[in-house]
């Protein structure tokens, strides 16, 4: 009887960071709160139209401890109306970096007392060890943390990659697994990640939902969530990413010329430093603006930079 039910196939809807915010990151020119409940309640859509048995979100649900009452009531809301069980993995940012310490005075502790979430080490019924985030996990996993968890899937929220990281991470080809383990799901690496190990355990980091910095990375990404069909053995019958039809251009969303703007003033900046940098006086007995002017003169140094420079300098000397 056993045997039988462990070959039902389950599907789930794997969720990357989506770090829900009332404030708005520094670069992005539209409202992020509002963004995030858009990209929220498409997933909850997709869930439903997938017919998933649950929603695995891989944690970093909110940006900070407190992110704000309108994200934090929109995805309550949100949630509220899935017919589908959301579980979600609790993140760093979720718990100011201590889950231990924080997570009684949390917002995501708020949403999973609602109902609106569910959490725990494990989903037994789906095969799912969930591995929290604490600031010790990459070392715990490389000495040997997981080798016990007999489940065909393993959703962690920690530094899994595929090359050398900063900070403390581990290469998904040295972690160490149950041979049960078949499937890796991870988030808190937010670009998007698969491999196959030559022992056939496949990874997938399905990349962050959210994007909240402009970098390389960002302007080309189009947010995605992963849909899983898979059974307690572990094997894969259907994988996809689903591209998020609410997530809005990189052009939509971010400050693009402000930022180059900022980047050429920042080269020009560069610029002149090095160049005033070079003048000097060439004789001491001369006007300490002229002496400047000739030595500009003499290193080739744009005109108006040394102008600029000595009005700088007048400006400090003669107040
Ligand atoms: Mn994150």
């Amino acid at each position: 009887m056993q045997q039988t039910s462990n070959l039902n196939k389950i599907k789930i809807l794997v969720v990357g960071d989506t770090h829900g915010d009332d404030t708005t990151p520094e670069k992005r020119k539209d409202n992020y709160a509002e963004a995030c409940l858009e990209e929220l309640q498409e997933i909850v859509e997709i869930a439903h139209e997938k017919q998933c048995d649950l929603v695995l979100h891989l944690g970093d649900v909110f940006h900070r401890i407190e992110p704000g009452p309108f994200v934090r009531n929109g995805y309550l809301k949100i949630l509220l109306q899935s017919k589908i069980p959301w579980y979600t993995l609790i993140g760093n940012h979720d718990v100011r970096h201590n889950l231990e310490q924080y997570y009684s005075i949390s917002s995501i502790r708020t949403l999973i007392e609602a109902g609106a979430l569910k959490t725990d080490d494990s989903i037994n019924d789906y095969g799912i060890y969930l591995m929290h985030h604490t600031a010790t996990k990459v070392e715990e996993c490389v000495e040997g943390f997981l080798l016990d968890k007999e489940f065909p899937v393993v959703a962690a929220h920690i530094s899994i990659t595929l090359a050398p990281y900063f900070g403390s991470y581990v290469l998904f080809d040295d972690l160490p697994l149950n041979q049960k383990t078949k499937i890796v799901v991870c988030g808190h690496i937010h670009d998007a990640m698969e491999k196959v190990r030559t022992d056939g355990v496949h990874f997938m980091n399905p990349g962050s939902v959210c994007r909240k910095s402009l970098n390389d990375t960002n302007i080309v990404k189009q947010p995605q969530v992963l849909f899983l069909e898979y059974d307690l053995t572990g094997a894969i019958y259907q994988k996809e990413y689903i591209k998020l039809q609410s997530s809005k251009p990189a052009d939509e969303i971010f400050k693009i010329e402000e930022a180059q703007a900022i980047k050429d003033n920042k080269h020009d900046a560069q610029k002149y430093i090095k160049q005033i940098s070079m003048m000097s006086l060439t004789d001491l007995e001369e006007d300490i603006y002229e002496s400047l002017k000739k030595s500009a003169k003499l290193k080739c140094i744009e005109e108006k930079v040394a102008d600029h420079a000595i009005q700088t300098l007048k400006a400090l000397t003669d107040n």
